[in-house]
C-alpha cells in the first residue's frame, strides 16, 4: 500500500468544489449546503461547525463474498449522505444529548439520545438515527480500543440529509453509518487512518443486527473518483480498477425496497450463518478435528487451505471440487449438521445473537447452494479484474465484462436465491434492451440492479428502461414522472468520503 499518510487519513476540504463536480452538481450542492446550515441554526441556534459527507455504492460484482473474506468490486456514486454538525453549546442540557435532525422531517423524525457510547441500539424500535448511533458507538469503541476516551460527554448536534435511495441495494445504510462516524470524528478534532475508520465503521454497523461484511464502508471511505476498487479484506485494502471508457454502468431501482435491518433472521444473516455451516461441514469432511472446525472455522475462505491440501488426492485445490464432492444438494436439517460435527449448533453459535435466532427460524439450509456461489462468485471478480487489465479489444473487454455480471446474477438468484420477482423482470429488461450484462447489486430481495451499457447507447437505453418499466407505474400512479431520474440514472465512479470546513 502507498504510505502517504496524507493520502491515508480521512480527507478534510474547505470547498464544494474540491468534491462536486462543477456544473449542475457544483450548483445544487451549494443549495443543499446552505439548506442544511439554515436548518441547523433554526434547530439548534448556533451554526454548524463542520459538514461530512459518505456517498453511496453500486457492487459491480462480488455478491455476498465480503462477509467469507473474498474481494469485491464496487464503485461509489454521486449520491451520498451530508451531515451539518457540531459539539453543543447549551450547558443546560444535562445529561448531554445526541439530537439528530433530518432535511426529510416528515419522512424522518428527529431522534435524541443520550451523549453515552455505552448505551444498546434499540433493535425493538429500529428508527432512521440508530445508523448514527451506531457510528458514535463506534467511534467511541474504536477509541477504547486505543485507550483514549473524550470526557466528560460532550452534546452533539446533527442534521443530516441523504440522497441515496433508501433499501436500494446501494448502501444508504452504510453511508450514514460513515458520514456519523466522520462528522463525529470531525468535531472531536480527530483524524484517523481510512483503513481504520473502514474497519469500525463496518464493525459498527454491525450493532444495528445485520452481519454485514465491509465492502460498504470501505467504499464509501476509500472511493477515488474516476475508478472502481478491487476491495480485499483482512486487512481492508482498496486498489484502482480502471474501467474501460466505451461502457458505462446504469442504475435501475426495481422499487422494491429490501428491509434488510427488519428482515436479517431470514434473509441476510440467515446467508450469513448458512455459509458458516457450510465451511464447518467442509472442514469436517476434510478431516479438521471437529473441534477445531466448530471452534475456529468461521467463513468459506477459512477452509480454501484444507482444499489445497485435498488437492493431491483430486488434482485441484479449487473449492468448487470439494463442494461437489463433499456436500449434497438436498438441503440439510439442523439434525444432520449436528450430526456431521458431534456438537449442538446453539452451542457453536451461542455467542451470536443474530445467529441464534437465524437457527430459530429456520428449519434446513442449503449449504452446497450457498457455498457453491461463493466460491464462484470469488472467481468471477478476479476474472473481472484481470478482464479490465487485459490488452484485448475494448469491444471484447465490454463482452467479457457483461457475461461474467451476467453469470453473477444467475448464481445470485438460484444458488443464492436473494433476487426476487422484480429484480428478475428488471434485468430481463435490461437485457433484451442491449445491456451487455445486468445483475442485481447489494443485498437483493429488492433494489436495484446495475447494468452494463455501450456509452453511446446509454440515452437510449435509459428511454427504454422507462418505457418498459417505469410509465406503466406512472399510469398506475405508483409513481411520479418527475421521479423518474431517481430510479433509473447512469453513474461514473465518485469520489469517497470527507470532512468539509466550509
Ligand atoms: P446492502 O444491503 O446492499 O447495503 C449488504 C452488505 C454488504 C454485502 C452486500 C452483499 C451491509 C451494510 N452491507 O449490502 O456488506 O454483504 O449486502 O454483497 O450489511
Ligand atoms: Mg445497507
Amino acid at each position: 500500500m502507498a504510505g502517504n499518510m496524507e493520502e491515508d487519513t480521512i480527507p478534510v476540504f474547505t470547498s464544494l468544489s474540491d468534491v462536486y463536480e462543477e456544473g449542475p452538481q457544483l450548483e445544487v450542492a451549494k443549495a443543499r449546503y446552505n439548506k442544511l446550515k439554515h436548518k441547523f441554526v433554526e434547530l439548534y441556534g448556533q451554526e454548524p461547525e463542520i459538514f461530512a459527507r459518505a456517498p453511496g455504492r453500486v457492487n459491480l460484482i462480488g455478491e455476498h463474498i465480503d462477509y467469507e473474506g473474498y474481494s469485491v468490486l464496487p464503485m461509489a456514486i454521486r449520491q451520498d449522505t451530508v451531515v451539518a454538525i457540531g459539539r453543543s453549546n447549551n450547558m443546560q442540557e444535562n445529561p448531554p444529548m445526541l439530537h439528530i435532525a433530518n432535511i426529510d422531517s416528515e419522512e424522518f423524525k428527529t431522534c435524541s439520545f443520550q451523549a453515552d457510547p455505552a448505551q444498546e441500539v434499540n433493535l425493538e424500535n429500529h428508527v432512521w438515527a440508530n445508523y448514527f448511533l451506531c457510528g458514535y458507538k463506534g467511534v467511541f469503541e474504536y477509541l477504547a480500543h486505543n485507550a483514549q476516551d473524550i470526557r466528560p460527554p460532550v452534546g452533539l448536534n446533527a442534521v443530516v440529509d441523504g440522497t441515496v435511495p433508501i433499501g436500494a441495494g446501494l448502501s444508504s445504510s452504510s453511508s450514514l453509518v460513515c458520514v456519523s462516524v466522520i462528522a463525529i470524528c470531525g468535531a472531536f478534532n480527530l483524524s484517523f487512518l481510512k483503513q481504520d475508520v473502514s474497519e469500525f465503521s463496518c464493525t459498527c454497523e454491525r450493532h444495528i443486527g445485520t452481519q454485514s461484511g465491509g465492502m460498504d464502508q470501505a467504499i464509501s471511505v476509500m472511493a477515488k473518483r474516476g475508478v472502481a476498487k478491487l476491495i480485499d479484506f483482512n486487512p481492508i485494502q482498496a486498489s484502482d480498477v480502471m474501467l474501460p471508457k466505451g461502457g458505462s454502468f446504469v442504475i435501475a431501482n426495481s422499487l422494491t425496497e429490501s428491509k434488510k435491518a427488519v428482515t436479517a433472521a431470514t434473509n441476510y444473516n440467515n446467508r450469513v450463518v448458512e455459509c458458516r455451516l457450510a465451511a464447518m461441514v467442509l472442514a469436517a469432511k476434510l478431516k479438521m478435528p471437529l473441534q477445531e472446525a466448530t471452534a475456529r472455522i468461521h467463513t468459506l475462505s477459512d477452509v480454501e487451505g484444507l482444499c489445497v491440501a485435498y488437492a493431491s488426492t483430486r488434482g485441484s485445490s479449487s473449492p468448487l471440487v470439494a463442494v461437489e464432492d463433499y456436500l449434497h444438494d438436498a438441503p440439510y436439517t439442523t439434525e444432520e449438521i449436528e450430526e456431521i460435527l458431534q456438537e449442538n449448533l446453539r452451542t457453536v453459535m451461542a455467542k451470536s445473537p443474530s445467529s441464534l435466532a437465524v437457527l430459530s427460524a429456520a428449519s434446513n439450509f442449503k449449504l452446497f447452494q450457498r457455498a457453491k456461489h461463493v466460491y464462484s462468485e470469488a472467481n468471477r471478480v478476479h476474472l473481472f479484474r484481470a478482464a479490465t487489465q487485459s490488452n484485448q479489444e475494448e469491444e471484447e473487454v465490454l463482452q467479457r465484462l457483461g457475461k461474467l455480471m451476467n453469470e453473477s446474477h444467475t448464481s445470485c438468484s438460484i444458488l443464492y436465491e436473494c433476487s426476487c420477482p422484480e429484480l428478475e423482470n428488471l434485468v430481463d429488461i435490461c437485457r433484451r434492451n442491449g445491456a451487455l450484462g445486468a445483475r442485481l447489486t447489494g443485498a437483493g430481495w429488492g433494489g436495484c440492479v446495475v447494468a452494463l451499457v455501450k456509452e453511446n447507447e446509454v440515452p437510449s437505453f435509459i428511454t427504454a428502461l422507462k418505457e418498459v418499466y417505469y410509465y406503466p407505474k406512472v399510469k398506475k400512479g405508483s409513481i411520479k414522472i418527475e421521479d423518474l431520474d431517481l430510479y433509473v440514472f447512469d453513474s461514473k465512479p465518485s469520489g469517497g468520503a470527507a470532512i468539509l470546513r466550509l
